[in-house]
């Protein structure tokens, strides 16, 4: 295949990955054909994040952009051979130096300031209400809930629209591709919930853009951040550090549910633990 096709085909391919999220069903609206910005928010961390990015970030970055640009196009004009035929020696000017070093400096440190209180709000937080362990493997999540007694493996359903057609039509629901995974992390909205995050083997890394969270799980080391989910529904989020040949099959799926949902699915979730228990105590004893 020559160059062309091929480049051709790669940017196809990259159209219809694009599309082929429409028509599913995203809690936090899901990725949009074109889309800029960022998705809407769904803790108050990421709503931070977002007002942070949009009326302080951008602007800063919107107004530096312009201001180079037309300093460009000055001196693209005003100094050409032809408007300025003899140009001068000059090497250096102190002033213009200092300036130059100064105010960038300042820029950064009065970004720094706000950037790193959200830094410290989106970290750590007393007063978490429930904390989960999500534990990275090749290539699937383990989640722990240590307050509830509850552990299981998540794993990705489909990888391909074929092999989710064809999921779709056993079972009567669809799903959404590289996404969906058979035992998605079900969490109550409204509480705050500390993720601790680890890893068995190499470092992965636990993400969900709608949460404002990207956290690595590092091999014998535990670390944590938080955050409180405003609205019900699914949220999907990918293991965001390379960590060998699946590391686009290990997605994150997290269920926001109400308080009382949420207990259902603990008191199923022990029952069932316990039935396993006691099928594999009869199977020992046989
Ligand atoms: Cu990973």
């Amino acid at each position: 295949m020559s160059i062309g096709r091929l480049f051709v085909k790669k940017v196809l391919f990259f159209l219809t990955s694009l599309f082929s999220f429409s028509g599913t069903t995203f809690a936090d609206g899901g990725p949009k054909p074109w889309q800029l910005g960022f998705r809407p928010p769904a803790t108050s961390t990421m709503e931070k994040v977002v007002e942070f990015h949009d009326s302080f970030i951008n602007p800063i970055i919107i107004a530096i952009a312009l201001f180079v640009i037309g300093l460009m196009v000055y001196i693209i004009v005003r100094f050409s051979e032809k408007n300025n035929p003899k140009p001068t020696k000059t090497t250096h000017n102190t002033t213009l130096e200092v300036l130059w070093t100064a105010i960038p400096a300042i820029i950064l440190i009065i970004i720094a300031i706000p950037a790193f209180k959200l830094l410290y709000y989106s970290h750590y937080n007393p007063n978490t209400e429930m904390t989960i362990k999500a534990i990275g493997n090749q290539w699937y999540w383990s989640y722990e809930y240590p307050d509830h007694g509850i552990t299981f493996d998540s794993n990705m359903l489909c990888g391909t629209k074929e092999e989710c057609d064809e999921l779709s039509k056993e079972t009567g629901k669809n799903y959404v591709r590289l996404l969906d995974v058979d035992e998605p992390l079900v969490l109550p909205v409204n509480k705050k919930i500390k993720v601790i995050a680890t890893a068995t083997d190499v470092i992965h890394s636990f993400s969900v853009s709608a949460f404002g969270i990207k956290i690595d799980g590092v091999p014998g080391r535990a670390q944590d951040t938080w955050f409180e989910i405003l609205k019900e529904g699914t949220y999907y989020g990918q293991c965001s550090e390379l960590c060998g040949m699946l590391h686009g099959f290990m997605p994150v799926m997290v269920k926001a549910v109400s308080d009382s949902e949420f207990d259902n699915w603990v008191q199923n979730k022990k029952a069932a633990a316990k039935k396993n228990e006691e099928i594999k105590k009869v199977e020992i004893f046989k």
